[in-house]
């Protein structure tokens, strides 16, 4: 194939736009005739992670899952984009040495929106459950997201729209020679 693998993890709050940017690159790839695939909760937590909840013994498995799922993709020279809300440092450092010991690239990108904001968008009503404690552990709410301090790609999705936020991580990929 010529091609690196790698992957490439949004992590962020719910609604910050992880889904909407992981599939719009996703698109541009393909269009690039690029060998790439999408990890997301719609893929994986009906299927291979269906046992698991949110509870945060599940959220750990959940990303401990994603982390071996995107390394055996980026294994295959694939590029793979797996958008997960990641909630804690530690589990997202686990997903990268698991790629980085191998040789395998991992891309952070931080899929960044203040708490306003994306409270403000709740597309599935889940912050407002969240408020009224309706459901538990909510990242952002009642249960911590600890954003990356250095993440390789950090996007405001409230200061740039979506085809912006995928020109930024092409240009990424293509001087990192990925693409
Ligand atoms: C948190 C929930 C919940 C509850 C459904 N708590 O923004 P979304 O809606 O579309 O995507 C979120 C997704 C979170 O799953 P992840 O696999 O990304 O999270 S983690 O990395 O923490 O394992 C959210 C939706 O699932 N969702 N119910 N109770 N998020």
């Amino acid at each position: 194939l010529g091609q690196k693998g790698v992957t490439i993890w949004f992590t962020g709050l719910s609604a910050s736009g992880k889904s909407t940017i992981a599939c719009a690159l996703e698109q541009h790839l393909l269009h690039l005739k690029k060998f790439c695939s999408r990890l997301d909760g719609d893929n994986i937590r009906f299927g291979l992670n269906r046992d698991l909840g949110f509870d945060e013994k599940s959220r750990i498995e959940n990303v401990r899952r994603v982390g071996e799922v995107s390394k055996l993709f980026a294994e295959a020279a694939c590029i793979c984009c797996a958008a997960f809300i990641g909630q804690y440092k530690a589990e997202r450092a686990i997903a990268r040495e698991l790629h980085e010991k191998v040789g395998l690239g991992f891309i952070e990108v931080f899929v960044d929106a203040p708490l306003s904001v994306v409270e403000q968008r709740d597309p599935k009503g889940l912050y407002k459950m969240a408020r009224a404690g309706e459901i538990k552990n909510f990242p952002g709410i009642s249960a911590p997201y600890e954003a990356p301090e250095k993440p390789d790609i950090h996007i405001r999705t409230d200061e740039c729209d979506v085809t912006e936020a995928v020109r930024i991580i092409i240009t990424y990929l293509s001087e990192q020679g990925y693409i």
